[in-house]
C-alpha cells in the first residue's frame, strides 16, 4: 500500500462534487494500493448538504478511504493537501454579465489560493473545474506565486473526451481505440478541436472517417457546444462527465498517459506553439513520473492557428478583465 493521499475537493455539495467523491473514494483516481484522505470545503449554507455526502461515503464502506473532513473553513481543506479540485464556483445568475461572473468567481480563488499556499503540502496539484475555469486557474495561481506554476491546471480533458467519442461514435469503434486528438484554447466555444494528427485504430482520423465537412464542421461545433446540449437535455448542466473527466485529469498526472498516446490539459504556457507564457490554454501533453511535457512541433494549418489564436485572444481578454478587478 502507499502512502495516504490527500485530497480537497470544493464545492463538494454540489453535482460535480457529489459524483467525484465516490469515484476517488472508490480507488478510481489513484488506484487500487492508493489510501485516500478527504477534505471537503463547501460554503456555510451546503455544509449540512456535503455532511451528507459524507455519510453516504461511510456508508460506501470503501476500503480505501480513510478519512473524511467538511468544511467551511479554506485552511482546514487545504490543510496538508495534495490533491484540489477545485469545482465550486458561483453560477451565472439573472442580470449577472460575465465580468461580475469574473469578479465573483475572482474573489473566490483568489481566497483559495492564498489557502493553497499557506497549508497546503509542498507537492500539491491542483485542477480547476468551476468556470470560467481557464481563467480562475490563472487567479489560482497568481494568488500562491511560491508554488511552482506547473501545479495549476484548469479542465479541458471534458471538451478531450467529447471529441474523442463524437470520433469513436462515428467511426462505429470504442472510445479507447481514438488517440493523438487534443483541443486547443478556452474551455469555451472558441475552443478548436484539432484532429490533424489524431488515429482511429492504426488509420489517420482523416483516413477513417472520409468526411472532411463532418470533421471541419458539424464535429467541430457539436464538441464546442456539447456543454449547452446537455443543459438543454438534462434541464442541468454536466455533472459525472466532468467529474469523470476531472478523474482521468488527476489520474494520468498521477499515473502518467496512455503509451503512445496524449491528452488535452490547460496549465500556464511555456511559451509553446506561440501561446503567451502563462496564459492557461489547452494544449497536447503527456504525463510520465508525475510530470506533463506539452508535445511540442506538431504543424498547425493556416485556418486552425487562425482559431487558436482567437481563443488564446479570448483568455487573454478575461486575464485583462481580471487584471482590473486586481484579481489577477
Ligand atoms: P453546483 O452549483 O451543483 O455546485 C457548486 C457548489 O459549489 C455548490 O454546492 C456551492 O455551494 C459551492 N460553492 C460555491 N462557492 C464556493 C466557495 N467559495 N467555496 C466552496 N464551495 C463553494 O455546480 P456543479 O454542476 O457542480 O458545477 C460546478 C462548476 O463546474 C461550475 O462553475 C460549472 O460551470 C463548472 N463546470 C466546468 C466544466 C469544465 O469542463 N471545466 C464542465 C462542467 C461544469 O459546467
Amino acid at each position: 500500500m502507499n502512502a495516504p493521499v490527500r485530497i480537497t475537493i470544493t464545492g463538494a455539495a454540489g453535482n460535480i462534487g457529489y459524483a467525484l467523491a465516490f469515484r476517488i473514494a472508490s480507488g478510481g483516481m489513484l488506484g487500487a494500493d492508493t489510501p485516500v484522505e478527504l477534505r471537503m470545503l463547501e460554503i456555510p449554507q451546503a455544509v449540512r448538504a456535503a455532511e451528507g455526502t459524507a455519510m453516504e461515503l461511510l456508508d460506501g464502506a470503501f476500503p480505501l478511504l480513510r478519512d473524511v473532513v467538511v468544511t467551511d473553513d479554506a485552511t482546514a481543506a487545504f490543510d496538508g493537501a495534495n490533491m484540489a479540485l477545485l469545482v465550486g464556483a458561483m453560477p451565472r445568475k439573472a442580470g449577472m454579465d460575465r465580468s461580475d461572473l469574473l469578479a465573483a468567481n475572482g474573489a473566490i480563488f483568489n481566497e483559495q489560493g492564498k489557502a493553497i499556499a499557506e497549508n497546503a503540502a509542498d507537492d500539491i496539484r491542483a485542477l480547476v473545474v468551476g468556470n470560467p475555469a481557464n481563467t480562475n486557474a490563472a487567479i489560482l495561481r497568481a494568488a500562491a506565486p511560491d508554488v511552482p506554476g506547473e501545479r495549476f491546471h484548469a479542465l479541458m480533458r471534458l471538451d478531450h473526451n467529447r471529441a474523442v467519442a463524437q470520433l469513436a461514435q462515428r467511426a462505429g469503434v470504442s472510445a479507447g481505440e481514438v488517440s493523438r486528438i487534443h483541443v486547443w484554447g478556452n474551455h469555451s466555444n472558441t475552443q478548436v478541436p484539432d484532429v490533424a494528427h489524431g488515429q482511429i485504430g492504426t488509420k489517420s482520423v482523416r483516413d477513417a472517417i472520409a468526411d472532411e465537412a463532418w470533421l471541419d464542421g458539424e464535429f467541430v461545433r457539436t464538441v464546442a457546444t456539447r456543454g449547452a446540449a446537455i443543459i438543454d437535455a438534462r434541464g442541468a448542466s454536466s455533472a459525472a462527465s466532468a467529474a469523470s473527466a476531472a478523474i482521468d485529469h488527476m489520474r494520468d498526472w498521477a499515473l502518467g498517459t496512455r503509451e503512445g498516446d496524449w491528452v488535452t490539459i490547460a496549465r500556464p504556457s511555456q511559451g509553446e506553439y506561440g501561446i503567451p507564457e502563462g496564459c492557461i490554454a489547452g494544449v497536447p501533453a503527456i504525463a510520465r513520473d508525475g510530470e506533463w511535457s506539452v508535445v511540442t512541433g506538431l504543424e498547425l494549418a493556416p485556418a486552425l492557428r487562425q482559431r487558436i489564436d482567437a481563443s488564446v485572444a479570448e483568455l487573454q481578454d478575461e486575464s485583462a478583465q481580471a487584471a482590473q478587478l486586481g484579481i489577477l
